[in-house]
């Protein structure tokens, strides 16, 4: 796909601002740092990083799209191809997908298949926006796999497995995460964790408490009170529910769907709402602070014009610092709207 276009409902970051997102620290590994290529290959291969740079680098302009729906075009990073060194380790016939490594306390992997090398053409960068990747970005080395979302780029790359079977990753293996992870498909996660009777039980008791409800269907109904502390509640669909003073302190509500949902009073304080859309909730008295809010939408931007915005206002409690985090035109309207201004028409 070119640049300078958004995959559906993704936004641009605030310029200049690359969010971190998952593990943020390494960890500790031999000096120098060493890549290798093993499992179904002919010859193995291992390089260090200083070898790597003596290997015509390349610097191209990459999209990088986090499935939390936030969006950094062009920016410019320097590796070398994958496809180069697979092409020295020569991939045996039965080499179907390829397991990234990454040097971190909980060995954090992704995978993707084989055929998707030559299509996506993914690099091995130690270099982006000019400078040496920072450790939180996964310096000094990670993959860069244009065309899918960000999770499929590891940070830390210390190892690459071919394999004939795939080996599911850690984001998708726990999180639910859509295994292909195409942006411009929309392939963000599997669909729900439980089944519709087991949602329908928890849904009638109202509690959710500490439970993993992924991708729960629940458009339209009335949850006052919801019980939903801790509750795993990735890509739950609460569209218009009213949700006066429920509970979702800690919760994790990314990419949940809030559009049009009576939030009054509600406490999301410390919740993970990165990716959330709240566009035409009420959010009056609701308390955000702590709240993480990377790529949540409070208005929606169409045709040069603001439509269906959260109803936010003085008593709507938000950090500063979220408010820093979010895409610049979703930022200025909370701003506004905390300061005291009137809710647009
Ligand atoms: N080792 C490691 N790599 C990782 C992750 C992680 O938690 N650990 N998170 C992934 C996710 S979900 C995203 S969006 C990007 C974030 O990279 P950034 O922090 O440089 O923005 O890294 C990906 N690679
Ligand atoms: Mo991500």
């Amino acid at each position: 796909m070119s640049h300078n276009q958004l995959p559906p409902n993704q936004q641009l970051a605030a310029p200049g601002k690359w969010p971190v997102v998952g593990e943020r620290r390494r960890a500790s590994q031999p000096v120098p740092w060493r890549l290798r290529i093993s499992g179904a290959v002919q010859t193995p291969g291992e390089w260090t990083l200083d070898q790597l740079q003596q290997l015509r680098p390349v610097t191209r302009r990459v999209d990088i799209h986090c499935v939390t729906r936030w969006s950094k075009l062009a920016m410019p990073v320097t590796g070398v191809p994958l496809a180069r060194l697979l092409e020295h380790c020569q991939p045996r016939e039965d080499a179907r997908f390829l397991s990234f490594i990454a040097a971190s306390e909980r060995g954090h992997t992704t995978s993707l298949p084989a055929d998707d090398i030559a299509r996506l053409d993914p690099l091995i960068v130690w270099e982006a926006d000019g400078a040496p990747l920072t450790e939180e970005h996964g310096g000094p080395l990670r993959m860069i796999v244009p065309g899918r979302y960000f999770y499929k780029s590891v940070k830390w790359l210390i190892g690459i497995e071919l394999l004939p079977e795939d080996r599911l990753g850690y984001w998708e293996a726990t999180a639910g995460y859509h295994n292909h992870a195409d942006p411009w498909r929309e392939e963000r996660y599997v669909t729900a964790g439980v089944s519709r009777q087991e949602a329908a039980r928890r849904i009638a008791a109202r509690d959710f408490r500490g439970q993993d409800l992924l991708s729960i269907d629940a458009p339209g109904l009335d949850l006052a009170e919801l019980q939903a502390a801790g509750a795993l509640l990735r890509n739950a669909n609460f569209r218009g529910c009213r949700l006066v003073r429920a509970d979702f302190a800690g919760a994790n509500l990314s990419n949940a769907h809030l559009a049009g949902a009576d939030l009054t009073a509600a406490n999301l304080r410390e919740a993970d709402c990165e990716g959330a859309d709240f566009s035409g909730a009420c959010l009056r008295e609701a308390d955000l602070r702590g709240a993480s809010l990377f790529g949540a939408t409070f208005v929606e931007l169409r045709d040069g014009g603001h439509y269906n915005g959260a109803a936010v206002d003085r008593t709507t409690l938000v950090d500063d610092a979220a408010l820093a985090l979010l895409a610049p035109p979703q930022a200025e309207y909370l701003a506004a709207r905390l300061a005291g201004a009137a809710q647009p028409e």
